[in-house]
């Protein structure tokens, strides 16, 4: 007889299984097939009062159909529990996607990348000093005389109570790096520059420059001359020529100011260079030999070139943009053209 009653019980379920479409459907067939309080409970709780006989014959078989029935309720919560995940989870792709405003860089950053990339490309290495400066290497190093105007609290930052200054020029990093660095090698120093004076169109109190030095034994103003033609030549993405005019900087010798032809009419005279055909753009030199022995080389040993470029310049070209302050400036309008 109980045997008849388990097994009705376990067809009922199985046809019931059949209809369950949800996890609700599940929760209530388990209950009333396995719960504390289900026919099948109540036979298991009455297996005590069976005959040992029929307790040795129904018990394993009461056990058996439990544990299936058990087993198939699992398997169902899990395919259950699957498709609701795939429905959750539904992406659909013709949604249009959310706009996600991304920053500009600034005209300088991009300047700078480019500058170091290219000249990575030739096999130089980039370093990197601080903004402030000890007056050594803003300028005892540099072969600039104690009386020099650049001193002068007019045109250099100083910090009070101490010996120090906002670098003037990042040519304050060639004792630096050669203190620390034997010949040959080739180095730009890219880097934030400050000076004290007035503002204006083409002029900021802070700015950045680059500096190129090259030192070896046999390094001359040809090499200076050629390796600043192909870089202009790049940046530009057109021929550049260099133009080097007698000049007077303390720490080279000879000193030059430096021109490239005009990357709009090259050389042939437009407006954007005054009818010149050519554009003043820094200085540079060969390194004068004081400032070797100031970073502890022998005299003579060694001849390198320099050159500190401003990178506004070089962007203000490059981009056609008509005033330096416009860098600084934090206006949107202006940066997000780039
Ligand atoms: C120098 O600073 C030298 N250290 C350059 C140099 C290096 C010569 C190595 C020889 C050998 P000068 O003061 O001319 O030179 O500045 C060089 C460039 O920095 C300028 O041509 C300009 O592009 C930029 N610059 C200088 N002052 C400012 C300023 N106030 N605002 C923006 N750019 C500036």
């Amino acid at each position: 007889m109980i045997e008849q009653k388990i097994a009705d019980l376990k067809k009922r379920f199985l046809e019931e299984m059949e209809k369950v479409v949800t996890e609700g459907d599940l929760f209530d067939l388990e209950k009333k097939y396995s719960g504390r309080k289900s026919e099948f409970n109540e036979i298991l709780k009455n297996l005590k009062n069976l005959s040992p006989d029929d307790r040795r014959k129904i018990g394993p078989l009461a056990n058996e159909v439990k544990n299936e029935i058990a087993a198939l309720i699992e398997d169902k919560r899990q395919e259950l529990s699957g498709q609701t995940d795939l429905t959750a989870e539904k992406i659909d792709v013709t949604m249009p996607g959310k706009k996600q405003t991304v920053g500009h860089l600034n005209p300088i950053s991009l300047v700078r990348a480019e500058i170091e990339d290219i000249f990575t490309g030739m096999g130089f290495e980039i370093a990197d000093g601080p903004e402030v400066e000890t007056e050594f290497y803003n300028f005892d190093a540099l072969n600039i005389p104690k009386d020099h105007p650049a001193r002068d609290m007019q045109d250099t930052f100083f910090v009070k109570d101490a010996e120090l200054a906002m670098r003037s020029q990042t040519s304050a990093m060639q004792a630096r790096y050669m203190q620390r660095h034997k010949p040959p090698f080739r180095i730009i120093a890219p880097g934030k520059c400050f000076r004290n004076e007035a503002t204006d169109a083409t002029h900021e109190h802070t700015f950045y420059q680059f500096e190129a030095l090259v030192v070896g034994e046999k390094v001359n103003v040809g090499n200076l001359k050629h390796i600043a033609e192909v870089f202009f030549s790049q940046f530009f993405e057109t021929d550049v020529k260099v133009r080097l005019r007698p000049s007077y900087f303390p720490f080279t010798e000879p000193s030059f100011e430096f021109d490239i032809t005009c990357t709009m009419c090259h050389g042939v005279g437009c407006k954007g260079c005054r009818g010149g055909g050519w554009l003043e753009l820094g200085g540079a030199g060969m390194v004068n030999q004081n400032v070797f022995v100031a970073a502890g080389y022998p005299r003579n040993k060694y001849q390198g070139f320099a050159w500190g470029f401003g990178f506004e310049r070089l962007a203000m070209m490059k981009y056609k943009i008509d005033d330096i302050r416009l860098f600084h400036s934090g206006d949107l309008r202006f940066i997000k053209q780039f």
